[in-house]
């Protein structure tokens, strides 16, 4: 889907758009109050004040008729400067614009926009006329507070998309339709997957039994992986004394994005919002000699961050996540092969699930950010070109952004795009050289002296909770047979004639370990199996005379229209293979 903010035109022409929307807006309803209309990824949004009134989609509907007589109307949009004072005078009864001016940095030229009775100020730049705007779609409504501040008032954000011309408009429409289809919010609610709750809160999701399915197979999946490439796996606890976070400098340099402690008599502790601390701890725990190296530990670990309220997104950004985490423990001639392993893991893992639209990102620290990253740039340099040298002598394409490493050290990081267009990294692979000295870990090396390992923070599944929002929206919830919640589903054409045949394959295929579903209902066999599908049921199995005779079973496809029969033994076989498979 295009991003309209990176296109010059489109994001000139959507930001007029929000222009004729608050002309729209404010020709039928002359108190409101305008604060921001700027230009997103999906469009435009405008965050109006309308009183204690809220906006139906009928008024969308007004508005957007308002808008197209205006388009058609077609007034020029002229550009004037003028100075504070004017301004200030000019808005003087628009707080917010007040507001705006008064946070312009001293120096800074302050302009308007105006088309025909309707003045904005703005910084620009805008199209000529308001008819280049007239093939708009206003999109939704909703409440945001003003400035993104919880405690402040709620303003009304109307949301809307404009193109050049109709059919670019109308393609964008229907791909937007689509992304709403994929979204992981909606079919996880279709399909039973996990749920929230307002009594628990935002961004902590509860995981359904065919949720929970998926995650535990899913969890076994890493696992065994990681067992294969020596990785130990441990449990630690989910709270620590602040202590803990004050030495590693999580206490310093994320505290933020953390809950905040709790003070009980003489202790107080922190939910942990990354597991480091406690493997750094489990590795200081024994004497290590160089030859011990690399220890890798390895921990499907929850963690707790505050994200905001306005942030968290369905399992894509959660509050309480459960991390398929690592921390590798290696000497500083291991770093290029260990940092490779890894790398060379989350394609091995991205084959697996034909994960194939993704991106490599460099994570780099902003150099004046001095409060979220360290002060010592020979350590940050020497770990960004580690990384860095990784990527380019496995010839994979990369690109580098400034301010996202970590507060310890710069990332590999694989971001995907969810269907609703959020950015977001999955796979992380982040170089350390600052917790080994936080905590003083050493080994022996070779000469008997003591030397510092350096650490390699790896996530390749990310978390389960955002790896699981991602695998909806790839599958559509149709998911391979190895994970599918349901893999089978027996439906028996009449009750009275094929059920006792029904449930002997059930148990059959119980026995295998084999996820079954036995739908004995007295409904229509196409009723059955239209539901089956919807539910995208890997194989539906349809029962009748022939099949009893023969010990067979006839099976339908996820999918697909043919029905193919097979010996019962056969399918068994079949089935129980492409599931030891994982494919
Ligand atoms: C990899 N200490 C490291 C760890 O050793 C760490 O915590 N890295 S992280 O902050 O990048 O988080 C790891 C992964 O968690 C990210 O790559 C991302 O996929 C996932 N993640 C981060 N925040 C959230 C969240 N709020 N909701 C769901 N998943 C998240
Ligand atoms: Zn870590």
């Amino acid at each position: 889907m295009i991003d309209i903010k990176e296109d010059e035109r489109l994001s000139k022409l959507n930001h007029s758009c929000a222009h004729l929307l608050a002309q729209a807006v404010k020709h039928l309803y002359p108190n409101a109050k305008f604060w921001v209309g700027p230009v997103i990824s999906e469009g435009f949004y405008y965050d109006i004040d309308l009183g204690d009134y809220t906006l139906t989609e009928d008024d969308l509907e007004k508005i957007s008729k308002e808008m197209k007589k205006l388009a058609k109307d077609g007034k020029r949009i002229y550009r004037e400067e003028i100075s504070r004072d004017e301004a200030l005078e000019k808005f003087k009864d628009d707080p917010y614009k007040i507001d705006i001016i008064n946070e312009l940095p001293d120096g800074e030229v302050i302009s308007c926009y105006t088309q025909g009775d309707f003045t904005d100020l703005c910084r620009g730049p805008h199209v000529d006329s308001v008819k280049e705007c007239k093939n708009f779609k206003l999109l939704k409504v909703s409440g945001a507070y003003y400035k993104g501040d919880s405690k402040n008032k709620v303003l009304q954000r109307i949301y809307g998309v404009c193109f050049d011309d109709k059919e670019n408009l109308e393609k964008h429409l229907e791909l937007l339709e689509e992304a709403k289809e994929r979204d992981h919010r909606k079919i996880g609610k279709e399909l039973d997957l996990f749920m929230g709750h307002e009594l628990v809160g935002p961004g902590l999701q509860m995981w359904l039994p065919n949720g929970a399915t998926v995650r535990i197979e899913l969890e076994n999946y890493i696992r065994d992986k990681e067992l294969k490439l020596g990785y130990n796996h441990v449990y630690t606890p989910y709270l620590a004394s602040t202590e803990l976070y004050k030495v590693s400098g999580h206490w310093d340099h994320y505290k933020d994005d953390m809950f905040p402690a709790m003070k009980m008599d003489n202790e107080e502790l922190v939910l942990r919002p990354m597991n480091c601390p406690h493997h750094m701890l489990i590795y200081k725990h024994k004497l290590h000699s160089y030859r011990d190296l690399p220890i890798r530990i390895g921990e499907l670990a929850h963690d707790f961050r505050y994200e905001a309220s306005g942030a968290v997104c369905g399992l894509e950004r959660v509050r309480q996540m459960c991390q398929n985490d690592a921390h590798l423990f290696v000497r500083p001639d291991q770093i290029k092969e260990e940092v490779s392993n890894v790398v060379n893991l989350i394609l091995d893992v991205y084959k697996d699930f034909n994960i194939k639209d993704y991106a490599f990102r460099l994570s780099l620290r902003d150099k004046n950010n001095t409060e979220k990253y360290f002060d010592d740039d020979e350590m940050w340099e020497k770990a960004e070109s580690e990384l860095r040298k990784v990527l380019t002598e496995l010839g994979i394409d990369f690109y580098e952004a400034e301010g996202e490493a970590a507060f310890y050290g710069p990332k590999l990081d694989v971001q995907i795009k969810s269907a609703i267009g959020h950015d977001v990294t999955l796979s992380t692979c982040q170089l350390d050289f600052l917790l080994p000295e936080r905590f003083d870990l050493t080994y022996v090396d070779e000469n008997g002296q003591k030397a510092r390992p350096v650490v390699i923070h790896r996530a390749i599944l990310g978390t389960f909770d955002r790896f699981m929002a991602f695998l909806i929206e790839e599958t559509k919830g149709a998911f391979p047979l190895w994970l599918a919640p349901v893999q089978v589903n027996i439906i028996p054409v009449n009750n009275e004639y094929h059920l006792e045949y029904a449930k002997k394959i059930m148990k059959k295929l119980l026995d295998k370990n084999i996820r079954v579903k036995l739908d004995d209902r007295d409904e229509k066999l196409s009723y059955k199996m239209r539901e089956s599908q919807a539910s995208k049921i890997p194989y539906s199995l349809i029962i009748g005379d022939k099949e009893k005779e023969n010990e067979t079973v006839s099976y339908r496809l996820f999918g697909h229209k043919e029905t193919e029969n097979l010996s019962l033994k056969d399918f068994e076989k079949k089935i129980v293979n492409q599931i030891k498979e994982r494919k």
